[in-house]
Parts: structure tokens; C-alpha cells; sequence
């Protein structure tokens, strides 16, 4: 089992425990150590064998349930569990807005066991009629059924990536392969991927197919050829691999990255000036004779172009500015020098205040904040006042042992559904940093939303909003609110909107961001960082940002730390 299945399973067992009613607890002791194995650089089994209590947040009872897991594919609380609710009803957790407790009780009081049931009692009333759902959720459920409709098949770039990275790594360790690449949506940082796209080169290529098709992430073979192999993966991923002569690299490359739209008006803008691009290389349509290119940059240069960065390959307005060599230059992932948001334990956060400062510094930053969440927050065991600054005071002793990076002290303080804020003021100012978020009151209508954010931005206490429209990649829609206003008035006031690099958030998404910044706002990039593996998640944080054309200067904690404090320190 791969620590992603791991991670699943142990998912589900949360699910479950939560539909029967367990106590929250227990509950959150499965889904924290979902999240800490979904993390793990290394098979869980391995670290579970050197050391019992190797991974953190995992304890000893969870650990004796994940080697059940590893070696049998299930556990007996789960079948027992299943005997109660049958999989196919948690599977309509998988629709936005049907929690564990909804899930259950539309299976226990109406008979709803599938999807098509679910949208059925939506559409009759039935689901309206329970006890405590109301017309307004039921229309809620609805909405977002046709929205997982829509979206299923695809897969989050947070699953998919490490997916391909770790296909990656195993096919250069064994095979003799000389250059490889995943194309494709996974290059452009795309938030969802309908399958991946593999090239590459090999002076052997069967060692390449051969290893390729028999890999453990495999799940059955649909093609195995020497230049073109396919098979979908577990969890049911299509992946194609091409291998091509080294001369054809760049063209291949540069053709399966797409996207289609960009690849089209590319071609035009070629045959324009007589020349027709594809996979096989650039002809010159009068003499019919064809260059060959091993790198991409090669293509664009040939067509008088300034490279285009692969995220911003969407057929829009990339051509036209690369034409006059507009484009911007995007910010990197080397740019960073911290990040803003994360949790410790805290609030729900499962490593100390110290873990994350040692890991932050690990990563090479040179400020960071800690902002836990506020008190509104019941789950997430949000800081009371006088928590907040007993966790200053610990923060302030961490930091005088590594004078190398500078804490922020923070908090992720609920914005409540009129807008004002869980902390008062003066508790606000106290802090280095705040970040506005909500988390609560997400069926609000367009204009109560606006109301609420322009209410939070205008609070001269509050630097950024964090995940700004509380959608989930492939989930929950997120709140819908004027954009134009309350990004006009992020760009008035100085407060940042956050980028949220986790997967499943990437919020502010790509076409946000894009707007954002038009409006004159300035972003952050954060993790949200919950676990130390989470300051990782930061690539896809700055795949969005550059999806949106982000700059280094259009990002605050791409700068220095004197930028930084004097932005904190505005209008205070
Ligand atoms: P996906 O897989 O739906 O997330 O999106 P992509 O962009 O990875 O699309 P995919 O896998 O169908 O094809 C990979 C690339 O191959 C695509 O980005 C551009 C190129 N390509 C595929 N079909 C066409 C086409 O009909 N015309 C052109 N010009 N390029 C294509
Ligand atoms: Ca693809
Ligand atoms: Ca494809
Ligand atoms: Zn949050």
C-alpha cells in the first residue's frame, strides 16, 4: 500500500467514526494522522519498522491500526464500521456541503445510499424537510452535485504530482533513461489533470517500458510499445510516456505541455511567418526543410518569441506579449524568504512552536509567522486571549534561541459572518500579523460575502485574507462575492490576499490572482502549515501565483524583511 492509500483508509476510518457520533477526539486523531502520513517522504511501513513512534502526531494505538492496514488491505474496525454505513454512502462525502453527519442521517432517515438518491431528495424537498437543513442547504447539496458531476475524472495536481514525481524518480533510478519530464497539464501547475504526460529520451528505451509497466504505482497496461507506453495507475490516473530521439526532445516536450489553446495559436503565429510547428520540429514551409530541437527555449526563439513559461501557456493573451517581450517575469519558488501562515499545536496544528521554526529555518527562510487559529474556531481548538499571549511569550523564548530567522507572532482570527473580527482590537494590535480568514457562514449571499470581506479589509489591524473564497480543489465551491470591489479594496488599504498553497485550497486561484493583481492588490504565499512536511506545499502556492502572472515584487514575503515590517507597521 502507498502511503497515499494509507492516507485514505485512515481518512475514511474518520469518516466513519464521525458519521456513528465517536467523539471528536478520537475522530481527529485518525484525520491528523492522514495528514501526517500523507506527507511522508518515505513508505510509512519503513519508518513504522525503525521506529513505532516515528511519525509525528501518529500514537501507538493508530500505528497498531495502520500495520493491521499494511498487512491485510483493511481493518476490522472499518468492516465493522462498514456493516453501519456501506461505502457507497460515504462516498457521498465526496459532494461539497454532505458531511459525515448529513451523510449519515440522510442514509439512516431517508435511505439515501448513493448519489442519484442524494440528488433526488434534494430535488423533491425531502432533504429540506430533516430537521436542521432548511431549503437553503438542500439548494447548497444540489448545486454542488452538479458541480462533482462536472468535475470527476480529474484528478488535484496535490494528488497527482507526488504520483508523478515518485514514477519520476523510480524510472531514472532503474532504467536507462536519459531525460525525462512530466508535460502536460501537471507542468502548467493546472489545479486538476485529466492525465499525465510523459516524455522523454533513452538510448535503451525497453529498459524504460519494460520498468515503466511493472512499476507498483500500476495498475493495469493499456499500450507497451518503445516510443509509446500507457497505463493507468492506481486510483485509476492515465499516464502516457513518449520517448523520442534526443534531437526531438524540445519539440515533444514542448507540443504534450500544451496547452491545445496555446499549441493552436502558436501554430497560427507560425504560419503566419511560413513556418508550421509540432512534435517533429519547426518546418519552413517553402523549402520544406525542418529544424530539430532539443530544448523548448530553442522553439521560441526560432519563432521570435520570448520564452513562455509553461504556467502561462493558456491561450490568452501569452503570445502577444511574448511577441514584444512583455511578459512578466514570474516569481520562483527561490524567491520566497518565509511563510506567513501556519498552525502548531496550539490550535490544530501537530507539531510545537519549535518543530516549525527549526523546519522553516531547514528550508531557508529568514522570517516566518505563527498564527494559530482564534477561539470562534470549536474544532480547531482556536486560542482564547489569554492563550494568545501565553503562546507570544513562548514564541518570543523560541526566538531567542535562533536568532537566525525572525518570528512574527500571528493569528488566523475568524472573520464572523458580519464581518467583524473573533479577536477585539487592541488584542488585534498586540500581534505582528494578522490574518482575516473565514470559516464559518460560507452559504452567505454574494453581497452579505462582500459586506463581510470589505468589513475585514478595511480593518486596518488585518494584513491578509487568507484563503480568500474558502473553495476546495474539486469540493466545495467557496464563497461567491464581488471580486472587483473587494479586490479594489485589498489594493486601497494595503491588505494582502493570500495565495493558499495547499492543494486542496489553491486560494486565491490562478484567474483570482490574475484579477487581483490587475486591481493593484498585492499577494502572499502561504502553506497553512499544519505538520512541518506541509512547508512543502509551497511549489504549488507559486505554480498558481504564476498561473495568475505574478511577480516577485507583487508578493510580500517574496521581499525583504524591512519591506515586510514596514507594510505590517502601515496605518498602525
Ligand atoms: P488534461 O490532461 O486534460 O489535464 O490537460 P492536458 O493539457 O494535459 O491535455 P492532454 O493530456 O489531452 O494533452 C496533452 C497536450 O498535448 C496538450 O496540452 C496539448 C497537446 N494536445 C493534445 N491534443 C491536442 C490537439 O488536439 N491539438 C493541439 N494543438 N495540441 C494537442
Ligand atoms: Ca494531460
Ligand atoms: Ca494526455
Ligand atoms: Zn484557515
Amino acid at each position: 500500500m502507498l502511503n497515499v492509500q494509507v492516507a485514505a483508509a485512515l481518512e475514511e476510518t474518520a469518516n466513519l467514526l464521525e458519521m456513528t457520533g465517536e467523539n471528536v477526539f478520537r475522530i481527529r486523531a485518525y484525520q491528523r494522522a492522514a495528514e501526517a502520513i500523507a506527507d511522508l517522504r518515505e513508505p510509512v511501513g519503513t519508518i513504522l519498522a525503525r521506529d513505532p513512534k516515528g511519525i509525528p502526531g501518529v500514537g501507538s494505538g493508530i500505528a497498531d491500526h495502520i500495520r493491521e492496514l499494511l498487512a491485510t488491505g483493511t481493518t476490522k474496525l472499518t468492516v465493522e464500521l462498514h456493516q453501519r454505513f456501506p461505502p457507497e454512502v460515504v462516498a457521498l462525502l465526496q459532494v461539497p456541503g454532505v458531511g459525515p453527519k448529513l451523510a449519515a442521517r440522510v442514509y439512516e432517515e431517508l435511505g439515501v445510499t448513493n448519489l442519484d438518491m442524494l440528488e433526488a431528495a434534494a430535488i423533491d424537498g425531502r432533504l429540506a424537510s430533516l430537521p436542521r437543513v432548511g431549503t437553503k442547504s438542500a439548494a447548497n447539496v444540489l448545486k454542488n452535485i452538479e458541480g462533482f458531476r462536472r468535475r470527476s475524472g480529474r484528478t488535484p495536481i496535490g494528488i497527482a504530482r507526488p504520483l508523478a514525481e515518485s514514477i519520476i524518480a523510480a524510472l531514472l533510478e532503474g532504467s536507462n533513461v536519459q531525460r525525462l519530464a512530466a508535460a502536460g497539464s501537471l507542468r502548467r501547475f493546472q489545479e486538476t489533470v485529466g492525465d499525465l504526460d510523459f516524455v522523454g529520451v533513452s538510448d535503451e528505451p525497453k529498459s524504460v517500458m519494460d520498468l515503466l509497466v511493472s512499476l507498483p504505482q500500476v495498475d493495469r497496461v493499456l499500450g507497451h510499445g518503445l516510443t509509446k507506453s500507457s497505463v493507468i495507475l492506481l486510483g485509476g490516473l492515465q499516464l502516457d510516456l513518449r520517448l523520442v530521439e534526443p534531437r526531438d526532445f524540445g519539440s515533444l516536450l514542448q507540443h504534450f505541455t500544451g496547452s491545445a489553446q496555446h499549441n493552436i495559436q502558436l501554430r497560427e503565429y507560425a504560419v503566419a511567418r511560413g513556418l508550421k510547428v509540432s512534435e517533429y520540429g519547426l518546418e519552413d514551409m517553402a523549402t520544406s526543410t525542418v529544424r530539430h530541437f532539443d530544448d523548448e527555449e530553442g522553439i521560441y526563439a526560432a519563432l521570435g518569441l520570448q520564452f513562455i513559461p509553461p504556467e502561462l501557456r493558456q491561450g490568452r493573451d501569452e503570445i502577444r506579449l511574448a511577441v514584444r517581450n512583455g511578459l512578466p517575469k514570474l516569481i520562483e519558488l527561490s524567491d520566497l524568504k518565509g511563510d506567513l501562515h501556519m498552525h502548531t499545536t496550539w490550535s490544530d496544528g501537530s507539531a510545537s512552536i519549535e518543530a516549525m521554526v527549526q523546519a522553516a529555518i531547514a528550508k531557508g527562510y529568514t522570517y516566518m509567522a505563527i498564527s494559530d487559529h482564534s477561539a470562534g474556531l470549536g474544532v480547531a481548538r482556536g486560542l482564547t486571549v489569554e492563550r494568545l499571549r501565553a503562546q507570544a511569550q513562548e514564541i518570543r523564548e523560541v526566538a531567542a534561541r535562533y536568532p537566525e530567522i525572525r518570528i512574527l507572532t500571528a493569528s488566523e482570527v475568524d472573520i464572523r459572518a458580519d464581518g467583524s473580527m473573533d479577536f477585539p482590537d487592541d488584542v488585534l494590535a498586540e500581534l505582528d500579523l494578522v490574518i482575516g480568514s473565514i470559516h464559518s457562514a460560507m452559504n452567505q449571499t454574494a453581497d452579505e460575502a462582500t459586506a463581510r470581506l470589505l468589513k475585514a479589509i478595511e480593518n486596518p489591524n488585518v494584513d491578509i485574507i487568507g484563503h480568500p473564497t474558502t473553495r476546495i480543489v474539486g469540493g466545495r465551491e467557496g464563497v461567491e462575492f464581488d471580486r472587483p470591489e473587494v479586490f479594489a479594496a485589498a489594493a486601497r488599504t494595503g491588505t494582502a490576499l493570500e495565495v493558499n498553497a495547499n492543494p486542496s485550497r489553491l486560494d486565491l486561484r490562478d484567474t483570482d490572482v490574475r484579477m487581483a493583481l490587475e486591481a493593484g492588490a498585492r499577494i502572499t504565499i502561504d502553506t497553512d502549515a499544519h505538520v512541518q512536511g506541509n512547508m512543502d506545499l509551497m511549489e504549488f502556492g507559486v505554480g498558481t501565483a504564476r498561473r495568475g502572472g505574478a511577480r516577485a515584487q507583487d508578493v510580500w514575503n517574496a521581499g525583504p524583511i524591512d519591506d515586510l515590517l514596514a507594510w505590517l507597521q502601515r496605518d498602525r
